[in-house]
């Protein structure tokens, strides 16, 4: 059985917590369950929070210790693609800008403080993450960093031959010098969730302050005539542009997650604790990101059931360990 666990983003205190929590102790050098269940982590390990480098080390352990499966999220994806060069173009998979820099500075600064005599200890990281699967599927659930989309995960895993990037394929999952790879698409949607055009140029301003021309869509509500304003993740954001004020109200089409088809797991989102709860998205979708980074909680869904339960839920808050 499973314990699945949302973006951790650097916070290890409150990974430990939660594995805590959930009936993890530490033997044998990693975290281990008592009766054998298993983490799957859906993915952003580092960036944004203090220690990322330790968080890395806790998964990479309990992998390595059969106690859990890793799974890539958009952060480990662009951690790689920002340090592989690619030599015919003479160019970086993500270019290194200063934007693309500052989202790795405090991954970066973490793991210099850890292995300041370890030369070996960037390359071994960026080895792991290249082989991180991109999604994980049993007879009983589904899991992926942010969308799952059955046509683009048979797709990768025909062209692929499994659920891995080989290492020939990078540069087709980027863009390098102005050309897209052919599955960058498609990596952007698994990692990065299913995102459509804002109509008529409207444009809004995401967390960080970066120009976004492209709303993200709840893939996982059944669409009947919904306007962008009810089918767009976080409709707050749009606040101020007035373009936007008038394209809410306009309908759009885009075929959901299946409500038949298997229970999936996601993170991802930023979910807010209070104003999205802590429930399930839709009956067959749990999504277990709860800004950890963003002064929110570490969410763990604990499977014990094949149907998903709003019950299922365990929550490691810091506001709580506080009071
Ligand atoms: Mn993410």
């Amino acid at each position: 059985m499973y314990d699945i666990i949302g973006d951790i983003h650097g916070h290890a205190f409150e990974l430990l917590m939660l594995l805590n929590k959930l009936g993890y102790s530490y033997q044998d050098n990693t975290y281990k369950h008592p009766r054998g269940r298993k983490v799957l982590f859906v993915g952003d390990y580092i960036d944004r929070g203090p220690q990322s480098f330790y968080v890395y080390k806790t998964v990479r352990s309990m992998v390595e210790g059969g106690s859990a499966i890793a799974l890539m999220g958009n952060h480990e994806f662009n951690f790689v693609c920002y340090h592989t060069l690619d030599i015919d173009e003479g160019v970086y998979l993500r270019p290194n800008s200063a934007k693309n820099r500052h989202q790795i500075a405090k991954t970066l600064e973490n793991l210099e403080q850890h292995s300041y005599k370890d030369y070996t200890a960037l390359d071994e990281m960026l080895a792991w993450f290249r082989q991180l699967p991109l999604w994980f599927e049993n007879n009983q659930f589904r899991a992926v960093h942010a969308c799952w989309d059955t046509a683009i995960i048979e797709r990768l895993k025909a062209d692929f031959g499994g659920n891995t990037i080989p290492s020939y394929q990078w540069k087709s999952c980027s863009i390098v010098n102005g050309f897209k790879g052919p599955y960058f698409e498609s990596i952007e949607v698994i990692l990065k969730g299913r995102e459509l055009k804002i109509p008529k140029g409207g444009s809004f301003k995401d967390k960080d302050g970066h120009k976004r021309t492209n709303f993200r869509v709840k893939w996982w509500e059944p669409v009947n005539n919904k306007t962008i304003g009810e089918a767009a993740v976080k409709a707050s954001d749009f606040k101020g542009d007035p373009i936007l004020q008038e394209v809410l109200n306009e309908p759009i089409t885009f075929e959901p997650y299946p409500a038949t088809a298997k229970p999936v797991f996601v993170g991802h989102y930023w979910l807010d604790v209070q104003k999205d709860r802590i429930a399930l998205r839709a009956p067959n979708v749990a999504c277990l990101d709860y800004s950890i980074a963003k002064g929110g909680s570490l969410v763990a869904y604990q499977m014990n059931t094949a149907s998903l339960d709003a019950e299922a839920f365990v929550v490691f808050s810091p506001t709580d360990f506080n009071n």
